[in-house]
């Protein structure tokens, strides 16, 4: 008698430590899947864009820092669809992808030799 009740509280908290068990593990995922939105980082250095070719998803913000000591720009080649406006020596200014998928095009607006490439998906 003394017995089967030791074994039935055995029992009970072997199914307590299963249930804060599976209780943590989907918090533990849920905590993996919720991570902080990505940044995408762009360096601007001898007057060239680092990488050219810059892939970032719909609406990701791209963060643009210049090593060089003249101000640049990272700026769409079609008007007004994103720039970051003048960055000074050892700055970073951020702007938006934009939200539809496509090829953008991009310049330096004060250097217009300076280009790269902007891919959303
Ligand atoms: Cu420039």
């Amino acid at each position: 008698m003394a017995r089967r009740h030791v074994s039935r509280v055995a029992a009970s908290v072997a199914a307590g430590l299963m249930m804060s068990f599976a209780a943590t593990v989907p918090s533990l995922s849920a905590a993996s899947a919720s991570t902080a939105p990505a940044v995408v980082h762009v360096k601007i250095a001898n007057f060239m864009f680092m990488p050219m070719v810059v892939k970032a998803h719909p609406g990701e913000l791209i963060e643009v820092t210049n090593k060089d000591a003249v101000a640049h720009t990272l700026t769409s080649s079609k008007p007004k669809l994103f720039t970051t406006g003048n960055i000074g020596h050892n700055q970073t200014k951020g702007f938006h992808a934009p939200k539809k998928p496509g090829t953008y095009h991009f310049i330096c607006f004060i250097h217009q030799f300076m280009t790269g490439t902007l891919v959303v998906k």
